[in-house]
């Protein structure tokens, strides 16, 4: 598929990561703009958001990626799945509202992980949603797991994997932050890389809120994984999503393998 593009949108970029459940209305506003932008100039998207404040306390609060009782597990399932098609509801209603042909489509139906990685993705469904010209919707989520029964994977992954399954002409990741710093944004100094490299030495800080995924650490591991896979990525924020997937001059951070 030509001009093929898998966007993940963080969960610190649609939702508020210090007050729980509650989404950021603005940032969706605007992500669903460059969507609709991109979809207006033939673009086929899949997209990909994160769980900020409606799954990372709750997956938290069960402990789900640790050691927990069969009662718990099985709980903590059910309140995750809940708030992340919440969440997932929400984001959708704005991108159908902005002329994008958004369709929800439940990670954990078609994913397993298997010691907390990735084991098995059913990419056919993604890739039959695309070919009937619609934009899958994804999301990180609480998957059954091979060996713990249940754990979360992140987007992060989902992407990267989706990604090179489906040989995208480019994987962005669109976080708060509009890129890759050469130390946590928040310090005085920092700058933003152009060109990151899996050599490159970074200091990467604590996110904001609570996050069972790693933040930035695990996103850079899938996106380097994408890389040397063969697809273009490209790390930033909300005002750069076009020239991102179009791959021109901007504000946000390459990835160079
Ligand atoms: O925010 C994690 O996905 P991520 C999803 O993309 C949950 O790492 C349920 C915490």
């Amino acid at each position: 598929m030509e001009k093929l593009a898998v966007v993940k949108v963080g969960g610190s970029v649609i939702t508020d990561k210090t007050k729980n459940f509650t989404v950021n209305t603005k940032n969706i506003d605007r992500v669903a703009s460059a969507l609709k932008a991109l979809y207006s100039k033939g673009w086929s998207l899949v997209v990909i958001h994160g769980g900020g404040s409606f799954g990372h306390p709750v997956a938290a609060a069960y402990n789900l990626n640790g050691k927990v009782s069969p009662q718990r597990l099985s709980r903590g399932f059910a309140e995750i799945r809940y708030w992340m098609t919440v969440l997932n509801t929400r984001f959708t209603r704005k991108l159908l509202s902005a002329g994008v042909p958004a369709s929800p489509l439940q990670t954990s139906a078609i994913a397993f992980n298997r010691d907390g990685e990735l084991c098995r993705l059913d990419t056919r469904v993604v890739y039959s949603f695309l070919e009937i010209g619609a934009v899958p919707v994804l999301y990180g989520d609480v998957v059954v797991d091979t060996r713990r029964g249940a754990s979360i994977l992140s987007g992060d992954d989902v992407a990267a994997r989706l990604s090179v399954a489906l040989d995208a002409s480019r994987l962005v990741y669109v976080m708060g932050a509009g890129g890759v710093y050469d130390r946590p944004p928040s310090m005085p100094g920092a700058r933003l890389l152009r060109e990151i490299s899996p050599e490159s030495r970074l200091v990467v800080g604590e996110s904001r809120g609570v996050d069972v995924t790693q933040g930035l650490r695990r996103k850079l591991l899938a996106a380097f994984w994408a890389a040397q896979r063969g697809v273009p990525v490209a790390i930033g924020g909300v005002s750069s999503i076009i020239e991102m997937v179009e791959g021109g001059e901007g504000e946000y951070t390459r990835i160079i393998v």
